[in-house]
């Protein structure tokens, strides 16, 4: 099948029948609605729950009016596939998810899956996965037509489950007057809530308000302000539960000037560090094992910590490195290149632990939007092999201000891009993408899900807690912290692979030793089948028990300007 030839629309019919030949009420997906052509394929994307598929009861009949290909979609990861002519039916042809049809050699377990573009409110150029499991994100201004530079914004819920859309209030400052959160830079609390530090007033210039978003009471709420203004900073969730706000820039006389001392939000009030210059607008900042923050560049690419000890950073063209954490100074390795030279590139760590790369441009410039230069292909990154291989190509430019976030049942959102100002303008409407796409990788393609039937909402470091599983046997446990996405950089992002042993119905999982290597917070847990397919998230929480009170202060920066 070839993967490249879009057909034109193809309409399809459905019918589902029971195993007695009766008619069956459900399901009865909207087909000729739902359905969506990629690459010579035609996906419809069904409703209903994949027990009621699997479960025996169902079987199904589809007939396609015009010559195709057939995917369907029954529940994220599981596809049924029909190739035929015209007419052709494919009846009672229901498949067990670690059938035939789902073999290793399935382009869809090779290169992955994009589903359909579907519209969002608004250019999502700050992304994150909430604790409820509902992306948040917000853009740069209200209309694709409006200011760049309003003094508000209207942040939004999406809930990738039902694609439901919400507005949450507009964030103010403590006297009410709103401010845009664009530009600004974001870390999860370890309760959950929020940290947006610094905004947008004009291009380089910031704002000097931070806010917290608390997703369950839907509530902006105002923290006292910044030692000054702060537009392109960067906020690292700290070990002791407290966010380090680095950089960012404003305006003074007319000139960008950099913010140069960080501060530590710990809850109550902001601390001033050390002065720091030098550091770039959106620093790449890393959490080690040491309890040091350490700083991979600039905003040329993304930079995802793979390893409690490791991280890996992409960009310079296609040249990726891995840096070494134990080493001192960190020790920078150049690995295989990637396919394509990318700037303005996502870099998602997956459930598994492979690192996705979606998004950027080819070309030379800062944010070549030119035809052809922007790249759709998407390419993984195996951290064992350090190898790339090329993944299907999503449907849209997604560079400057582009986002990308795992999602908890395993797939990624990519949305935003454009919104940005070229000489003294608005960038060309046409490059302004209010929409995302999802993307199933191919680790969905290799058979089963497992299922994670029960797991405690908290845990505390090093404790041992169980599982309930169902489904496949466990070959692998891990755990991710909830995105926090803007350009091109989750400014948190880390995994952790967790121990366990496999039990009755279960397994028995040891948390975390200590918060250096898992910053407190929400993590989405992950349980992996022996073939890598990933179950979908449960999202817990990893913090002190509550009888052992965080340790305070223990992240100052020395003379030297490292954390210790
Ligand atoms: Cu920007």
């Amino acid at each position: 099948m070839a993967i490249n030839r879009v057909l034109a629309p193809t309409l399809l019919s459905y019918r589902s029948r029971d195993r007695a030949g009766a008619p069956a009420d459900t399901p009865e997906p909207a087909v000729g609605r739902n359905q969506e052509r990629r690459g010579g394929v035609v996906a419809v994307r069904a409703r209903c729950s994949a027990s009621d598929w699997f479960g025996g009861k169902q079987d199904m009949a589809f007939t396609t009016t015009r010559r195709s290909a057939l995917m369907l979609l029954m529940s994220p990861g599981l596809a049924f596939r029909y190739g035929g002519p015209a007419g052709a039916s494919a009846r009672n042809a229901i498949v067990s998810p670690s059938s035939g049809d789902l073999a290793e050699d399935s382009v869809w377990a090779h290169r992955g899956w994009w589903d359909p573009v579907f519209e969002l409110p608004n250019v999502a150029i700050h992304t994150s996965v909430l604790p409820n499991g509902k992306v948040l994100f917000w853009g740069r201004r209200g209309q694709p037509t409006g200011s760049m530079h309003e003094p508000e914004c209207t942040p939004y819920i999406w809930n990738p489950n039902t694609g439901e859309l919400t507005a949450t209030p507009q964030p103010k400052r403590a006297d009410g007057t709103t401010v845009n959160l664009f530009c600004s830079g974001h870390a999860f609390l370890p309760d959950g809530r929020l940290l947006v530090a610094g905004g947008h007033v004009t291009d380089g210039d910031g704002l000097d308000q931070a806010c917290v978003y608390d997703c369950r009471t839907n509530t902006w709420t105002a923290l006292p302000v910044m030692n000054e203004r702060r537009w392109y900073p960067t906020a690292t969730a700290l070990p002791d539960g407290t966010v380090l706000v680095s950089a960012g820039s404003y305006k003074r006389n007319g000139r960008v000037v950099i913010n140069d001392v960080p501060q530590i939000w710990d809850g109550h009030r902001w601390t001033a560090t050390t002065r720091f210059t030098g550091l770039p607008p959106y620093s790449r900042m890393h959490v080690a094992p040491s309890g040091q923050v350490f700083m991979s560049g600039s905003d040329a690419g993304p930079s995802v910590t793979y390893d409690p000890w490791k991280v890996i950073y992409i960009g310079r063209g296609n040249a990726a490195e891995v840096i070494d954490l134990r080493a001192n100074p960190p020790a920078r390795r150049e690995i295989a290149s990637m396919y394509f030279p990318r700037r303005q590139h996502n870099a998602t760590v997956l459930a598994d632990g492979s690192v996705l790369v979606t998004g950027g441009t080819r070309g030379s410039g800062f944010n070549d939007l030119s035809p052809g230069k922007p790249v759709h292909v998407a390419e993984l990154w195996d951290p064992v092999t350090k190898e790339w291989k090329e993944l299907a190509g999503e449907d849209v430019d997604r560079c400057y201000q582009g986002t990308a976030v795992l999602l908890p049942d395993a797939t990624v959102l990519s949305a935003g891009s454009g919104e940005f100002v070229v000489g003294g303008r608005p960038n060309d409407p046409r490059d302004s993408h209010r929409n995302g796409q999802i993307f199933r990788p191919p680790y969905l393609f290799h058979g089963p899900r497992p299922e994670i039937v029960s797991a405690p909402a908290e845990v505390a470091y090093g404790e041992t807690f169980s599982l309930q599983i169902s489904g496949p046997d466990v070959g692998k446990v891990t755990w991710i912290r909830l995105p926090s996405v803007t350009h091109a950089l989750d400014q948190s992002q880390r995994i952790n692979v967790l121990e366990f042993r496999r039990g009755n119905g279960g397994v028995t999982i040891a948390a975390p030793q200590r918060p250096e290597i898992c910053p407190p917070g929400h993590y989405m847990l992950f349980v992996l089948s022996k073939a890598g397919v990933p179950s979908v998230a449960r999202i817990m929480r990893i913090d002190w028990p509550a009888a052992h009170p965080r340790p305070q202060g223990r992240f100052k920066l020395d003379g030297r300007g490292r954390w210790c």
